[in-house]
């Protein structure tokens, strides 16, 4: 109820401009509630006097509030790795209001881009009436003082040194040659890596290249596509779907213009060690980013960092 109900089928839709419908029920909300409390009372239990505390995303909208009033002395900070919508479809859900007063507790909070934060701002200033001024918002506390949060753009980033020094090494720069020519050596290879989540635009990527094989613009081996694509909340039946929409997907892509030993799609559906992913990145002529909506997206800083030999092109949705 608490993750892959109200997290992954409420609020993950509602964050990402309702891709697929939302689902609201009553006992999600309630697990949320109660989920919330329970990392709650557990920071409250271990953290040091006056200590600074990092919340992480939007399974925890609700800890800040209740943190700080089991802990006053706390320095409380929130990270929202998702986007934060508008306050237009914010405002369908019906904890519309508990939600925000629950980040309100906070003293800082961090959003992926500059608009992320101004629609958290605007949704307080039109939902609570509360008094906002530029990155900040006031509200009045039971004990009559005022308390203000700050909310700001800090965009997530990778360790990009450590990946550099990972796609340089001899192993890494070696795999990625035995990759391709595992691939049967393509002139043009494409790669797609994401979590297999609707809003990463997988189903249009293979529809725009079944398109370009339709159209003889590009054809295996010469030309060939490898979709990584990670299992994800598989229990819940919108990712259930997409699953079997995307494998079928590949199944008819590789039937229409596949021949045996070339594929026009490689379809991987597990984790990868860090490694073979760096072997990928760094053997893909082009990485295909094209997310329908998203935070920030991992992939293609990584994309970007394991090319250190400046190669490569990245294709990157809006
Ligand atoms: P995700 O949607 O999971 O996270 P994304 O930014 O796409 O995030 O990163 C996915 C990560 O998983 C990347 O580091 C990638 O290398 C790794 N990965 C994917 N498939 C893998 C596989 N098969 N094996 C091993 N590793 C794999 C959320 C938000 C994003 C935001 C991030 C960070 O949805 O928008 O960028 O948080 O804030």
């Amino acid at each position: 109820h608490y993750y892959e109900g109200m997290s992954n089928d409420t609020l993950w839709p509602i964050y990402h401009d309702v891709i697929v419908q939302a689902s609201f029920h009553r006992e999600w909300w309630r697990a949320y509630v109660v989920v919330n409390q329970r990392f709650a009372q557990a920071v409250s239990e271990v953290a040091d006097d006056g200590a600074t505390v990092w919340v992480q995303d939007y399974q925890l909208q609700l800890v800040p509030a209740m943190l700080r009033q089991l802990r006053p002395d706390l320095r409380i900070g929130w990270f929202d790795h998702i986007p934060f919508p508008p306050v237009e479809l914010f405002a369908q859900l019906p904890w519309r209001r508990p939600i925000l007063e629950g980040l309100i507790g906070a003293d800082f909070l961090g959003f992926q881009r500059v608009a992320d934060a101004q629609n958290f701002v605007r949704a307080c200033r039109q939902l609570l009436r509360a008094q906002t001024r530029k990155d900040t918002v006031t509200v009045h506390r039971p004990d009559g003082g005022t308390h203000t949060v700050r909310a700001a753009a800090i965009p997530i980033s990778i360790d990009f040194q450590g990946l550099e020094e990972l796609a340089r090494s001899e192993a890494v720069q070696r795999w990625a040659v035995e990759l391709r020519h595992q691939l049967g050596d393509p002139e043009v290879l494409m790669l797609g890596v994401d979590r297999l989540d609707y809003t990463k635009g997988i189903r249009h990527r293979l529809k725009a290249y079944e398109e370009l094989l339709q159209d003889g613009a590009v054809a295996p081996p010469q030309v060939t596509l490898v979709q990584v694509a990670t299992p994800s909340r598989e229990r819940v039946d919108s990712y259930r779907e997409l699953r079997t929409q995307i494998e079928t997907t590949v199944g008819r892509i590789n039937g229409d213009h596949g021949t045996i030993g070339s594929p026009a799609v490689h379809y991987i559906h597990h984790t990868q060690p860090r490694e073979e992913m760096a072997a990928l990145y760094l053997a893909a002529d082009v990485a295909l980013v094209t997310p329908l909506r998203d935070g920030m997206n991992l992939v293609a800083k990584e994309y970007v960092t394991c090319r250190w030999d400046n190669g490569g092109a990245l294709v990157l949705s809006e």
